[in-house]
This record gives C-alpha cells, sequence and structure tokens, in this order.
C-alpha cells in the first residue's frame, strides 16, 4: 500500500467512526468464535471460606429494609468487578441470625435457595411459610414476594441461585418492596404449595393448566435421596435407570408441566456410587454445582479440584467437566440450560 493509500484508508476509518460505524473485518476474532471462549474461569470456592465469612458479616452488617439481604455473592475472576458467578447466573450464600428477618420484596429475576446445613428458617412466598431444611431445594420464582425469618436461637447460612446477570443483560429488571412487617409468622411443617401439589403424581384439578414456574414451592431431600436410592437400586437389579453406570440424577420439575421447576434455570441432584469416574461432559451454557455430601475429584478443562461437602465449583460454557467420586457424592448442580433450549442455542458433547 503506498503512503497516499494508507492515509486515505486512515481518514475513511476516522470518518466511519465519526458516524459511529465499525467495519467487521477490523473486529476482533472473537466475534464470532469458532466455538465459545467463555471469560468465566472455571472457579471453586470451600464452604470452609464461605460459612466463616458469612457469620461475620453477620456480627458486622445488619439485614434490613434497603439492603435487603445479607447475601455474598460468588463473583467469577474472569468477570471482574461483577457479583456474577457466571455470565447468566448469580450464585451467593446468604445467612440469617437468631431471630433475623429479611424483609419482603419481588423481582422478575428467578431464584431458588439450597440448603447444605442447617434448619429454622421459614421463606414465606406470596405469604405461604416454607420451611428450610437441610438437602431441600426452595423455589421463588420471579415477581413472587418473598420474605425469609429465623424463628430459632441458631443461625442459618444457605446458597441463593438467581439469573441476576442474565436478567440484567436483557434490560428486563423488575423490583418492588413488599410490606415492612411480616406477612406470617407461621411455622408450618408443611406449606400450602406443598399440600396442594406435593402428592406424586397427583395434580389438582381445581389448579391445573400450565404455568411456567412451578406451583411447588418446597422438593424435601427425603423425596430426592429416595429417588436417587432407587436408581441405583434399579441399576444394582439390572434394569438400567441411571444416566451412566453408577451415576444417578434427578431433575427437580414443575408438576403442571414436566419441565424445569423454575423457567430459567435447571436444578438437579447427581448422586455418585464411590469409585465411579463419570464421562466427561460439555454443554452450551454455564453451571454451579455445590457437593451436598461425599467427596471428589472434578476436572473443569484444564483445572483440576479435590471437592467436599459444601464446596462449590463453576462449569463455564464448553468446558469438558469430569467427575470422580472419591466417596458416594452427592452434588447439587444448577445451570442455564433451559435458556439455551429456549433460544435454540443448546448443544451437548459426551466425550470431551
Ligand atoms: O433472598 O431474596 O442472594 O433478592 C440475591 C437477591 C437473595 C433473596 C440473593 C435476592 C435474594
Ligand atoms: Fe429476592
Amino acid at each position: 500500500m503506498t503512503d497516499l493509500q494508507e492515509t486515505t484508508l486512515e481518514a475513511f476509518y476516522a470518518e466511519l467512526a465519526h458516524h459511529g460505524l465499525m467495519p467487521l473485518w477490523t473486529q476482533r476474532d472473537d466475534l464470532m468464535p469458532m466455538s465459545p471462549e467463555p471469560a468465566a474461569r472455571p472457579t471453586l470456592w470451600r464452604w470452609a471460606d464461605l460459612y466463616p465469612l458469612a457469620r461475620r458479616a453477620g456480627e458486622l452488617v445488619p439485614v434490613g429494609r434497603g439492603g435487603e439481604r445479607r447475601a455474598i455473592a460468588l463473583g467469577n475472576p474472569g468477570i471482574p468487578g461483577q457479583p456474577y458467578t457466571t455470565p447468566t447466573l448469580w450464585c451467593a450464600i446468604q445467612y440469617l441470625g437468631p431471630h433475623e428477618q429479611a424483609p419482603a420484596h419481588r423481582h422478575s429475576q428467578t431464584a431458588f435457595r439450597f440448603v447444605v446445613e442447617g434448619s429454622g428458617v421459614w421463606t414465606n412466598v406470596d405469604g405461604d411459610a416454607v420451611a428450610m431444611r437441610k438437602g431441600d431445594l426452595l423455589l421463588t420464582p420471579g415477581w413472587h414476594f418473598h420474605e425469609h425469618h429465623n424463628t430459632t436461637d441458631q443461625p442459618m447460612a444457605w446458597i441463593d441461585g438467581l439469573d441476576i446477570p442474565l436478567v440484567s443483560k436483557l434490560d428486563a429488571g423488575f423490583f418492588e418492596f413488599g410490606p415492612d412487617e411480616l406477612g406470617t409468622t407461621e411455622t408450618p411443617e408443611r406449606s400450602r404449595s406443598e399440600r396442594l401439589w406435593g402428592s406424586p403424581g397427583l395434580s389438582p384439578v381445581a389448579a391445573l393448566g400450565d404455568r411456567p414456574n412451578s406451583p411447588l414451592m418446597a422438593y424435601r431431600w427425603e423425596h430426592t435421596d429416595a429417588a436417587l436410592t432407587e436408581q441405583l437400586a434399579l441399576e444394582s437389579e439390572g434394569a438400567a435407570a441411571t444416566v451412566e453406570p453408577g451415576h444417578a440424577a434427578v431433575r427437580y420439575t414443575n408438576p403442571a408441566n414436566g419441565r424445569d421447576a423454575l423457567h430459567r434455570i435447571r436444578t438437579e441432584m447427581h448422586r455418585y456410587r464411590a469409585g465411579t469416574s463419570a464421562r466427561p461432559v460439555r454443554t452450551v451454557g454455564s453451571s454451579v454445582w455445590q457437593v451436598f455430601s461425599g467427596s471428589a475429584a472434578v476436572t473443569i478443562g484444564e483445572r483440576r479440584f479435590e471437592v467436599a461437602t459444601g464446596d462449590l465449583f463453576v462449569v463455564p460454557s464448553w468446558v469438558p467437566l469430569t467427575v470422580e467420586a472419591a466417596d458416594d457424592l452427592d452434588a447439587f448442580r444448577f445451570g442455564d440450560d433451559p435458556v439455551y433450549e429456549a433460544l435454540g442455542l443448546d448443544r451437548r458433547s459426551e466425550n470431551g
């Protein structure tokens, strides 16, 4: 190129920029990558680090109107400066001291809680008091009022999962404060939603009809545990029921339509027999896992972590995950899979 041509070209680019125009041919290579190149990194958080820090937040920071929740987000180091665990998902540890309460609000973001240890908090979802106990999954689908209250003399911590980053990216966030006083201080054994929707295979005729999110707000550990136990027992009896040898899994589903319990977040519990080495899997979309019990070595792309009860790790999009169970392992997983499926962007590879 002659000097004159070069000068002309530079002037042309300057003029394009002046008009707010950007040619495709000067863009970075990652504009349309050959395969996903996630900024999020495989990352591990240990429960042994998280819990004492949450307890200190409990000593130092009050919970109430404005701050709303004493929740500490797991920030992915590949997404610096943002409280995002993955590009689509927020995961936080939330802590409530004895007799504390977190005020009512509702938002378009969808939410759940998973309890790795402890009990004693009730979450009121649209006025229905839902007990939170070890191993339970509790739902707060978008635009339902919710508040949490600890009725005991013991603190409690759990993890929250929400689609805060996705909703932010989509400019779809709406939020409303609820009343300042607790809607109910009841502490029923079973919530109204469980009494109506919690009998296996039976839906109330008066409430039938498709709905995007599950009307059942609590999925109890005794049911999850029994379902996984039966899958592995059936496998032992020669009636294949597991996703692969030694690896049972259940998905939390919406009893009204059989789809994911939450419209935009997949939730599952996986059980691996001790010694099981699960085949490497990669999927488009990101997920977060929390070990519920047992221990394992997990390989996420280039990283390898030894994990035990309460530890959380991130699997970024299209990064292969391999699980090698040291002991019998139960691991809770949540991911943004339903979003990718709804958009026709889902893809899966079972051989790394
Ligand atoms: O418990 O309502 O971790 O609204 C983040 C936002 C928890 C909640 C979080 C929330 C909540
Ligand atoms: Fe909330």
